[in-house]
């Protein structure tokens, strides 16, 4: 068993260092401002210096971009790094930002790729500062725009600039950043990951399909993969609610309409505990609770029944019967008031103009104006002029499977953003293509976190340690059967409930505490 486990390693740590080649690998270890000099292929570098421990003062937002698993850690909290800053200009109208944090003791030896959240247009430097934390040589680009996230005009004219931001900038920080960990430290990183949530979700299945070679072991969370259809999926919603304001759900009838899935479907996995372990098992129809007489505070009007149907319903084309998006899954209603974390059920979306994607990605014209969309010619003309840059569907994950590449995908059964049913589609539709769950499940499980929203947050355990779980995948081939959640709740106390890798759900055994995880299995539903 141990020289088996060997040359595994052997075998990846040859899978880290080629990937490399192309550019200077370095035979003495550089100094963190002897870094400064590094020649990199259209790339400038701009700082280089040593941080002393705590001494990282960071631009606000700091806590902008998702962390995905990684726990947050105050810039006080850092220890001694080497920082590097680069700028990267693959293109004429390039203008890639990244920075590579490098621990001065202690390095784990590994790479850990942080990503992005919203339409990216700063270092993610919580994501750094989480890797940085656990020995990891880490690095974050701002995708080749400044911004603040939620403003996707940058691509406006700059066709370039798109594709940075689709999937250019994340693999030239990548590529970059493991020659300068190589000069630093005189060796590869052993192990490339990545990790991010959301659109990091969707930066790391652009890597995955397009260059199966820059990591090891990733963690994708919550992808928003379908970007051109989950825009669609958004504009309808936020159509229905513009033309007719009346059908709007207030947050107090939201929870209304979230204790009667839970009346209805609660107890349907064995527990009776707020959560719905599988959703897709819950058919809970709005119109059960829609009011008799007058509007009440404790029933929804016709005009909100139909809308929360609506977000539950898949959007399918009315002409070819195809899906367009799939819909929401029972249990999440809670959030879908909450404008910060949707910009859905409510009648503005936080991503400002709710076409933007349409408008400033792919139709480049400012005047367009989302009310008159046809969701038929005008989505299927959008993705042609898309052609898989933002929308990252590609089921064909064989090449990196082939290079023993690990895929641990997660997504929230409560997400309000990113449909997670679009997450089960997406990890289906590689099962096909590649010959059989039998076949992908040692490289590739999706794990459904019940309860949880988008990346983090909600009813049910949603902090697990998906970095130490790909970590076990990669390095010690110990694939991740189960991986214990807890949630942490004032009121109860500790929870905790293993998360299953789909399609798996975890089931009570039907003795013991129903907060701890040893008394549940994952099995098939
Ligand atoms: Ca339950």
């Amino acid at each position: 068993m141990k020289h088996v486990l060997a040359i595994a390693l052997v075998v990846a740590a040859s899978v880290a260092a080629d990937s490399v080649n192309g550019e200077l690998m370095a035979t003495a270890a550089e100094s963190c401002a002897g870094l400064a000099s590094l020649k990199l292929p259209s790339t400038t570098i701009v700082l280089a210096q040593r941080v002393a421990a705590g001494g990282f003062t960071p631009p606000s937002p700091y806590a902008a971009g998702p962390r995905g698993a990684l726990t947050l850690v105050t810039p006080g909290e850092l220890p001694e790094f080497c920082r590097v800053a680069g700028i990267a200009r693959p293109s004429n109208d390039s203008v890639i930002k990244f920075e590579v944090w490098m621990p001065a003791a202690n390095w784990n030896g590994k790479f850990l790729g942080i990503g992005n959240g919203g339409f990216a247009g700063s270092i993610n430097y919580a994501g750094m500062s989480a890797g940085l934390a656990r020995q990891y040589a880490t690095a974050s680009t701002d995708t080749g725009h400044q911004g603040n996230g939620t403003d996707p005009s940058f691509a406006l004219g700059h066709p370039e600039k798109l594709i940075d931001f689709s999937y250019r900038a994340v693999h030239e920080m990548t590529v970059h950043a493991k020659s300068i960990i190589a000069a630093y430290y005189a060796r590869a990183p052993r192990f490339s990951y990545w990790n991010g949530c959301s659109l990091g979700g969707r930066q790391g299945l652009a890597e995955a399909q397009r260059f199966p070679a820059d990591f090891n072991g990733m963690v994708v969370g919550a992808p928003a993969n379908w970007l051109t259809h989950f825009q669609a999926g958004r504009l309808w919603s936020h159509l229905a609610i513009e033309r007719n304001p009346d059908a709007l759900v207030s947050p107090s009838k939201l929870a209304v309409l979230h204790t009667a899935v839970l009346a209805a479907c609660d107890a349907r996995d064995g527990v009776r505990d707020g959560i719905l372990e599988d959703p897709t098992r819950c058919d809970f129809d709005p119109k059960t609770i829609e009011c008799t007489g007058e509007d009440r505070p404790d029933c929804l009007t016709r005009p909100q029944v139909e809308l929360v149907r609506q977000f539950y319903d898949s959007l399918i084309n009315p002409r070819t019967k195809k899906l367009i998006y799939p819909g929401y899954a029972r249990g999440g209603e809670p959030v879908w008031g909450d404008a910060a974390k949707t910009g859905h059920m409510v009648t503005r979306s936080r991503f400002g103009d709710p076409g933007g994607v349409f408008k400033y990605l792919l139709f480049q014209d400012p005047s367009w104006d989302y009310r008159t969309f046809d969701f038929d010619a005008e989505l299927a003309r959008a993705d042609q002029l898309d052609g898989g840059l933002t929308s990252n569907m590609d089921p064909n994950l064989r090449p990196f499977f082939a290079r023993r590449g690990k895929l641990l995908q997660y997504h929230g059964w409560s997400d309000p953003s990113p449909s997670p049913l679009n997450s089960v589609n997406y990890y289906k539709s590689v099962v096909n293509l590649l010959g059989g769950a039998a076949t992908v499940h040692d490289s590739y499980r999706l794990f459904m976190v019940p309860g949880m929203y988008h990346c983090e947050d909600g009813d049910g355990p949603n902090t697990f340690d998906s970095i130490r779980a790909i970590e076990q995948w990669v390095e010690a081939r110990q694939a991740p059967d189960r991986i214990i959640a807890s949630h942490r709740s004032d009121a109860k106390g500790d929870r905790t409930r293993p998360l299953c890798p789909y399609p798996q759900v975890a089931s009570y055994k039907g003795t013991g505490s129903t907060d701890e995880a040893a008394n549940f299995a994952c099995r098939m539903p």
